[in-house]
């Protein structure tokens, strides 16, 4: 009987003399999507440089984060080319990274610089993207302000994250929500970008809204 007991066990060699086909090969964990994936979604991770794109995108992705230095030494002219022909590659900051949410919705996380220079390159980003996690320093408020402006322009729905630094002033929400002129529906959350679980509820606030705005407009 112990002999079955281990031969039955899981993750064990297929029994070749038995013909028996063995269980299925495993995926690399984090390399692929899961099975149970249903959905996918384009989503834009803006604000000024330094906000904290990077770190978020990094601190969520399943997959190593694909950075601007990636991007650089080896996509980096095929890439500028395509979003922005006439820029040197040091003048485009972009990064990608993937997050699954509850195993069956997929988000492609694309970060993309605030300044109005690249509003050209978002244009392109921003195409089947599905909304974005708008980043905010509150020491430095103002510096959010073109990435709001852009993502409005550009008629994509939004949640905004304040991202918190040692120094970062507080401030109410009421006076947060007029100081960046958010519509009421838009979510205000907090995240330290070097937090996986405040993160990924930023991401989720994000997703939330979207699933609202798409359920009243049907
Ligand atoms: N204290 C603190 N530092 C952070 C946080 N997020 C990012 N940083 C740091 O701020 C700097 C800029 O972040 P980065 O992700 O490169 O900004 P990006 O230019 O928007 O991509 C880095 O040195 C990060 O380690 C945060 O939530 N808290
Ligand atoms: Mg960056």
């Amino acid at each position: 009987m112990a002999s079955k007991a281990v031969s039955d066990a899981p993750g064990r060699a297929p029994d070749a003399a038995a013909g028996h086909p063995g269980p299925p090969p495993v995926a690399q964990p984090g390399k692929y999507v899961t099975p149970s994936v249903a959905g996918a979604a384009k989503i834009l991770v803006v604000g000024p440089l330094g906000v904290g794109k990077t770190t978020l995108i990094g601190t969520v992705s399943e997959i190593a984060p694909l950075s601007t230095e990636a991007m650089m030494t080896r996509a980096g002219a095929r890439v500028d080319t395509h979003v922005h022909s006439g820029k040197t590659t040091t003048t485009v900051a972009l990064d990608f990274g993937r997050m699954t949410i509850d195993g069956d919705l997929v988000l492609y996380l694309f970060g993309t610089p605030g300044q109005p220079r690249f509003l050209p390159a978002w244009r392109d980003l921003a195409k089947g993207s599905l909304g974005a996690l708008a980043l905010v320093d509150t020491r430095d408020l103002e510096a959010s302000f073109d990435a709001l402006g852009n993502l409005e322009d550009l008629g994509l729905p939004f949640a905004v994250a304040v991202n918190l630094f040692p120094e970062s002033p507080q401030h109410d929400e009421k006076e947060l929500r007029a100081a960046l002129d958010l519509l009421p529906e838009t979510p205000l959350v907090t995240c330290d970008a070097r937090d996986t679980r405040s993160s990924v509820g930023a991401l989720i606030a994000l997703v939330g809204h979207l699933i609202n705005a798409a359920t009243e407009s049907s």
